[in-house]
C-alpha cells in the first residue's frame, strides 16, 4: 500500500494518508491551536484569520509537532520514500487558522530564493523535500498542478499565478479531518481563496492547517530550506510575533 502511495507522491507530487490521527488527537490539536491564538500572527486582512509560524519552537505547541513528527503512519512512509536516507524535520513548520493561500510552491521565493542559488531544487542530488499537511476538518481547499514538480518553476509568486492560470490539469484534494496530505514542495499548489475564508461561520469553526517540512539529513535541498527559512521566520517574527 505505501508502495502505491510513494510511488503516487513521486509521480505526481502529493498523496493523500488516510486517517492518520484520530478524533481525540484531532481535538487535542485544534484546542492548542485556540489556546494560542493570542500568541499567533495576524498576517490577513480577515480579523479570524491566523498564522504561527515554526510553531514547533514554542513550548506550549511542541507537543503537537512531536505528534506528528514522531507518528508511526509517517514514519513507515517517510522510510518508504527515503529508503536508507536518514530524514528530519528540517525546521519548516506552520499552523494556519482561516488562512487563504494563492497559488505558489513550498520552496523559499521572492526576497528568500538567493538561498536557492546555489542549490538546484530539480536536481538529482538535491534530495527531496516533503511536506506533511495535517487537516484537522473535512474539506478540500487545497488544489495541486500534478507531475508540477517534476520541471523547473519560477520562485516567483507572481510567475506562479500567471502559470496556473493558463493550466488545466489541476486536481482537488479532498480530505477527511486527521488525513495527512504528503506533498513534494516544488509541487505548484494553493489554498482557501480570500472569499472563502471571510465566512464568519470560520469564527466558532475555524479551519485550521498544521504542517512541517520533512527532508533528507544534510541534502543539499534540506541545507538551503533550512537555513533559508530560518532568516524567513527571524523577518516574520519581528513583524508578527507578540511580545
Ligand atoms: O490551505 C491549504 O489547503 C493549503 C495550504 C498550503 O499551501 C500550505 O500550507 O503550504
Ligand atoms: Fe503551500
Amino acid at each position: 500500500m505505501d508502495m502505491t502511495l510513494t510511488e503516487q507522491c513521486r509521480e505526481q507530487g502529493y498523496c493523500v494518508l488516510p486517517s492518520v490521527f484520530s478524533e481525540a488527537e484531532i481535538e487535542i490539536f485544534r484546542t492548542a491551536t485556540t489556546e494560542n491564538l493570542g500568541r499567533m500572527g495576524r498576517t490577513r486582512d480577515i480579523s479570524h484569520s491566523y498564522h504561527l509560524a515554526g510553531f514547533h519552537r514554542f513550548p506550549s505547541l511542541t507537543a503537537v509537532h512531536t505528534r506528528i513528527a514522531g507518528n508511526d503512519r509517517l514514519a513507515r512512509f517517510l522510510t518508504a520514500c527515503y529508503g536508507d536516507t536518514p530524514y528530519y524535520a528540517l525546521g519548516l513548520s506552520d499552523i494556519t487558522v482561516n488562512r487563504s493561500q494563492h497559488w505558489h510552491t513550498d520552496l523559499l521565493r521572492g526576497r528568500y530564493s538567493h538561498f536557492l542559488d546555489q542549490c538546484d531544487p530539480w536536481s538529482e542530488e538535491a534530495g527531496v523535500c516533503l511536506k506533511a499537511l495535517v487537516y484537522l476538518q473535512d474539506g478540500s481547499s487545497l488544489r495541486l498542478v500534478p507531475r508540477s514538480h517534476l520541471s523547473p518553476l519560477p520562485l516567483d509568486d507572481a510567475a506562479l499565478e500567471c502559470l496556473a492560470d493558463t493550466e488545466d490539469d489541476i486536481v482537488r484534494v479532498e480530505v477527511r479531518a486527521g488525513d495527512v496530505v504528503m506533498m513534494d514542495i516544488r509541487a505548484l499548489h494553493r489554498g482557501s481563496t480570500d472569499d472563502d475564508m471571510r465566512s464568519t461561520t470560520l469564527v466558532q469553526h475555524p479551519k485550521i492547517l498544521v504542517s512541517t517540512v520533512f527532508g533528507p539529513i544534510a541534502s543539499p535541498l534540506s541545507c538551503a530550506m533550512a537555513i533559508g527559512n530560518a532568516h524567513r521566520m527571524a523577518d516574520w517574527d519581528r513583524l508578527y510575533l507578540n511580545r
